[in-house]
């Protein structure tokens, strides 16, 4: 989240769109209602089905899936027809008068740069004219036919309210109404919040979803507002904390990112990664980059990462790839990868085409699950009949199951959506052989050393010299990781007149503090200060709030540096003052940026300096213009199981149908079914009652939704012969599961373009483990295709089709 989940409450609309929070962060989601009741706030949900969010809503809106660029494009166009933008905002704050270069061309639904053999852009003809001075050209007038806003003005131009209700099925009426809605927010002292999830990720297009609705929030001049933002519900208690340490495998901690084999060289790589202002005297954060990236080379290599090794640079492997899970079974099945540790991870259950998932693990040698319970995974070479269709007899994986604790048998912290990380104590021991996964992970890394030096190896240094100062070595203590985290000095360091400022062995009080020099070491530059800041975790549990503006500056400790709303200095106009003095987080006082939030701007930057608000950008603005893999403006592009087969805004390109730099294996093509023989569109979700595919293994959860169901409308129970509790069977090109249908008026047909369009309804709790009632993994049906940035795979848009059993 750009802002935090309390600060919901001092939002004006809030658009749930993409998610469903009411069922998903039914907590959270308090203050939704909080919004709702002490200011009158307004919700709007737009969702395939009608969600017990919209059961809450003041307007629905359905939508069809997989078309939610081109809804917000539409919203985009209207803003921008309609004269609906805050003029001050967008002109200073955004990109929008940066001259963008003559070779930047926009046809037939392709960017220029294309590659159709490697599924890639070479974006270098994206850039802005530059100065000689090395600054980029700008218009203030917004005039120049080639500034990002005039080419922002002709590339949405086509999504007119017909064409989007066209694609999407959203009727007119109903996409115009929330357009008016939405456009009422672009007054300075009004703010929308948006809160989604993985209906906007999972899609071969989901990182653009979501960028989609950055542009129309920057366009509102809803960034760094109270009750604004860009705001993602996370998933599990720490998945925050987990993407902030480096879950996706191009990344190091606190997103930095793991060099790739184009950057041998130390030094050519911490030039490339500093990047220099754009603009004159505008902050580019990332100037700092090196600092960051030697002191986490300090945390994990100690002594043996110096000046002289280029800080152990050459430990590090350059990537040649992303290494996500739909890579891993990828080479899994092509035998490219024989041994497999997964930890706290049902991939089985949770990752797409589940047959191949099963095929993948069936060609390894070994496999280790570390996990409390059995799982779909730990069992994937059982037989289950129809539920896991294979010939034990022909695997000979070898499966280790190593029992770990829970999430609530470990003591330590937890970061929520909102940044906020928080110490949480242990509920109890982990019973029987069970050990923490901290022990786990230790007890694995020193044997793995021991045996590099018994039996040295290829390139053992990486793993020999790993700095590994815990107390006890096979139970590191959580507070000694967490010192680790939020950094220390490891020699004296200095100031320019050589005077010591922290001793050797102080922690730091925060990342301004960390040195590319190798005085300090730093496990996360995000998290630097997250245990001095607040001398102890532990007791940052204030929970006074004294601006009445939801801060809770001494609850937790929210990265970076305690801020709550990133980007705050953009609350205010370009002479300090806020947009709306009742909701500001900061304002200029005449000498510096104070107030209730921790300022997002160096705090002596008088607004004559005219210092941009965002300050991680060379530019110092935010981005309409940016540099997606599929393209620097989003583009509606068809899932890749599409109920049209075409996309009708490239129907004479059809290159132009799908993302087209969305990640495809060259085998799956063969996979993906057509409308003709599985026309109805699908889409699978959670519900409240289950936790995926665990909750299933504790009695009370098991019983509250105990067996299997899919749900379609009354139209097309009608068309097909189905009441409510008949059995069916939903096929779709991968495979087929068999539940029971429950008949609803929550999901409506669509008319997408002259086409009637049937939605399908799959939650995905079930399985072939745990005391429920034996059900399908919902995976057996979706498609393994991965979204062209993060490569998630296109859970909620695929194609099926439905018969009575
Ligand atoms: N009780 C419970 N809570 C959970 C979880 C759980 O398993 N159980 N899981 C947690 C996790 S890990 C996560 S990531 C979050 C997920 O939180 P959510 O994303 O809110 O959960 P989902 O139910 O998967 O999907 C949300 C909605 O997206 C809609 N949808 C599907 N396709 C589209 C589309 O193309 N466009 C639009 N606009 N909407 C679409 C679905 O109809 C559904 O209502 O929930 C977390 N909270
Ligand atoms: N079709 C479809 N597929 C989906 C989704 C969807 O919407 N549609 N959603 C996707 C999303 S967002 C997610 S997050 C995934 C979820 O997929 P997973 O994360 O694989 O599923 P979970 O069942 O939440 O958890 C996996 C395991 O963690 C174990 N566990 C719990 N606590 C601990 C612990 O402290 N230590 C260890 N070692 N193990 C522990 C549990 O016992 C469980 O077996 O599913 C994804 N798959
Ligand atoms: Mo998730």
């Amino acid at each position: 989240m750009t802002n935090h989940w309390v600060d919901i409450k001092n939002a004006d609309l809030i658009i749930v769109m993409g998610g469903n929070a009411a069922e998903a962060h039914p907590c959270g989601f308090k203050w939704v209602t909080e919004a709702k009741a002490n200011r009158g706030a307004k919700l709007i949900v737009v969702d395939p089905r009608f969600t017990r969010s919209a059961a809450v809503s003041d307007y629905y809106a359905p939508i069809r899936v997989g078309t939610d660029i081109a809804f917000l494009a539409g919203v985009i166009n209207y803003l921008l027809t309609n004269d609906k933008i805050q003029h001050e905002y967008v002109r200073h704050y955004t990109n929008a008068p940066f001259i963008v270069k003559d070779e930047y061309q926009f046809e037939d639904g392709l960017f220029s740069g294309y590659d159709e053999d490697d599924r890639r852009y070479d974006r270098a003809s994206w850039g802005y004219e530059m100065r000689d001075d090395g600054f980029a050209r700008v218009d203030y007038s917004l005039r120049h036919p080639r500034c990002v806003f005039q080419l922002m003005k002709t590339h949405f131009s086509r999504y007119t309210p017909e064409l989007v209700s066209r694609i999407t099925g959203t009727p007119e009426d109903r996409f115009l109404h929330i357009c008016e809605a939405i456009a009422e927010h672009s007054a300075p002292d009004k703010v929308m919040t948006i809160l989604y999830a993985l209906g906007w990720t999972q899609h071969s297009k989901g990182s653009q979803n979501i960028r989609t609705m950055a542009m129309i929030q920057l366009l509102l001049g809803n960034i760094g507002m109270p009750g604004g933002g860009v705001n993602a519900l996370r998933g599990h208690a720490n998945v925050q904390g987990i993407t902030d340490m480096n879950l996706v495998t191009t990344n190091l901690p606190g997103y930095l990112n793991l060099p790739n084999d184009q950057h041998q060289d130390f030094g050519e790589y911490m030039e490339l990664k500093a990047l220099k202002p754009i603009r004159p005297d505008q902050i580019s954060w990332w100037q700092h980059y090196p600092k960051y990236h030697v002191s986490l080379m300090k945390a994990w290599y100690g002594d043996a990462a110096s000046a002289d090794n280029d800080f152990a640079y050459d430990y590090l492997p350059k990537i040649d790839r992303p290494y996500d899970v739909m890579q891993m079974f990828e080479l899994m099945h092509t035998d490219q990868m024989n041994g497999f540790i997964c930890q706290g991870f049902n991939p089985v259950a949770a990752v797409s085409h589940k047959a191949k998932m099963t095929q993948a693990l069936s060609k390894l040698k070994y496999l280790v699950i570390i996990d409390p319970l059995v799982t779909e995974t730990s069992e994937f070479w059982r037989n289950f009949g129809s539920y896991n269709d294979v010939d034990p007899s022909q695997i000979q994986t070898e499966v280790f199951r190593l029992p770990s604790g829970l999430f609530a048998e470990e003591d330590g912290t937890f970061t929520n959506s909102g940044r906020v990380i928080i110490w949480k104590e242990k509920g109890a021991n982990p019973p029987g052989e069970a050990k923490p996964d901290r022990e786990i992970i230790a007890r694995l890394f020193l044997k793995i050393r021991e045996m590099y030096q018994a039996e040295g190896g290829a390139f053992p240094d990486p793993i020999l010299n790993v700095s590994w100062p815990y107390n006890n070595p096979e139970v590191p203590d959580s507070g000694e990781l967490l010192r680790e985290i939020s950094g220390k000095a490891v020699a004296d360091v200095r100031d320019a007149d050589g005077r010591i400022t922290i001793p050797a062995g102080q922690q730091v009080a925060g990342f301004a503090q960390l040195r590319d020099d190798g005085s300090t070491a730093c496990g996360n530059w995000l998290y630097s200060g997250a245990w001095t800041a607040t001398g102890n975790m532990a007791a940052r549990r204030s929970t006074a709030d004294p601006s009445g503006l939801g801060v809770y500056p001494e609850w937790g400790f929210a990265w970076p540096a305690n801020r709550r709303i990133l980007y705050n200095r953009a609350s205010c106009d370009m002479d300090g003052r806020p947009w709306d003095p009742r909701r500001a987080p900061v304002a200029w006082d005449g000498q510096r940026w104070s107030g209730p939030d921790i300022p997002d701007m160096r705090p002596n930057a008088a607004p004559e300096e005219e210092v941009m608000p965002f300050i991680m950008t060379p530019e110092g603005t935010a981005r309409l213009f940016a540099g997606m893999n599929e393209g620097p403006f989003p583009e509606h592009y068809e899932p890749f199981e599409s109920p049209l087969g075409y996309n009708p805004l490239h129907r004479d390109n059809l290159k132009a149908t799908n993302n087209p730099a969305a990640r495809v294996f060259a085998q799956d093509w063969a996979s993906f079914g057509d409308a003709d023989e599985f026309p109805y569109a699908a889409t699978t979700y959670r519900l409240t009652e289950h936790f995926h595919f665990w909750t299933k293994h504790a009695q009370s959860a098991a019983v509250t939704q105990p067996s299997q169901f899919v749900e379609i409308g009354e139209a097309l129970a009608q068309e097909k012969g189905i009441r409510s509790g008949d059995d069916v069977v939903v096929m779709s090109n991968r495979g087929e599961i068999t539940a029971t249908c429950v008949v609803t008026k929550r999901i409506k047909p669509l008319n997408v373009d002259g086409k009637v369009v049937h939605t399908v309804g799959i939650p995905i709790h079930w399985g072939f483990a745990g005391l429920t009632n034996r059900g399908y993994l919902a995976n057996v049906l979706t498609p393994y295709v991965g979204d062209a940035n993060s490569q998630t795979p296109e859970f909620k848009a695929f194609l099926v089709d439905i018969e009575k059993a």
